[in-house]
């Protein structure tokens, strides 16, 4: 793959939250970006890994596999200081069904163990594959602490309740180009896209197709 004949790149995510955001950061790229709706429908892949690239090479190997496509997949979460890390690669599935349910969820966890807040980090893995081969990683991270109440409709998931010092808000309170350009999965896609187009990446000036 080159320039002159760009190629395919599959983002697999079911999240439709994050699949808005890597769109944005790596649109402009001489690659076409393909998604899960354009495949058959493909089984989840069980996250049985205990840390977020474990389970993020999980998602990009069984994508790679069932598909044929150079695929970028990426595993995230909320990682609670005052909760030893909780709900971490659990962030999907933790304790109740809407977001609003698990920020109660939260708060009880904390009112237990007797604080009342705690800094927490927004951790991203990204892991990019193709067949049965692993070709790239990177790691993105976005420090902050718990807000409560929740504040602001943006973003996604628990993004109402993560408070960003530098704002002054949390990551629902912006729109999309400012939690990017602070946020883990910003960090981790931009890397991503440096590696694409740089001299070992394939559309890169070393590339060959
Ligand atoms: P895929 O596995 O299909 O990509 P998923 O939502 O199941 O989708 P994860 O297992 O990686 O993905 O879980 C990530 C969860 O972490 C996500 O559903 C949110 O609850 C939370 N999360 C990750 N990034 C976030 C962000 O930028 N803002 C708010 N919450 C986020």
């Amino acid at each position: 793959m080159n320039v002159a004949s760009p190629g395919r790149l599959l983002v697999a995510t079911t999240n439709v939250g994050k699949l808005r955001e890597i769109r944005d950061i790596l649109g402009g790229l001489e690659l076409t970006l393909v998604t899960l709706a354009d495949h058959t429908p493909i089984a989840e892949p069980e996250e049985t890994g205990s840390t977020f690239v474990e389970n993020a090479r999980i998602k990009a190997l069984a994508y790679a596999a069932a598909t044929g496509e150079l695929t970028v997949a990426e595993d995230s979460g909320l990682e609670i200081d005052a909760l030893d890390g909780e709900p971490g690669v659990r962030s999907a599935r933790f304790n109740g069904e809407s977001y609003p349910e698990k920020f109660a969820t939260i708060r009880r966890m904390l009112a237990e163990r007797g604080v009342d807040g705690s800094t927490a980090r927004f951790v991203c893995s990204l892991v990019l594959a193709r067949g049965d081969q692993l070709i790239w990683e990177t790691r993105g991270v976005v420090e902050g602490r718990l807000a409560h109440p929740a504040r602001g409709d943006r973003g996604f998931g628990y993004d109402p309740i993560f408070y960003y010092p530098p704002y002054g808000c949390t990551l629902a309170e912006v729109d999309g180009d400012r939690k990017a350009a602070v946020s883990h999965r910003g960090a981790a896609f931009r890397a991503f896209r440096d590696y694409l187009t740089g001299p070992a990446g394939p559309l890169g000036s070393g590339a060959t197709s």
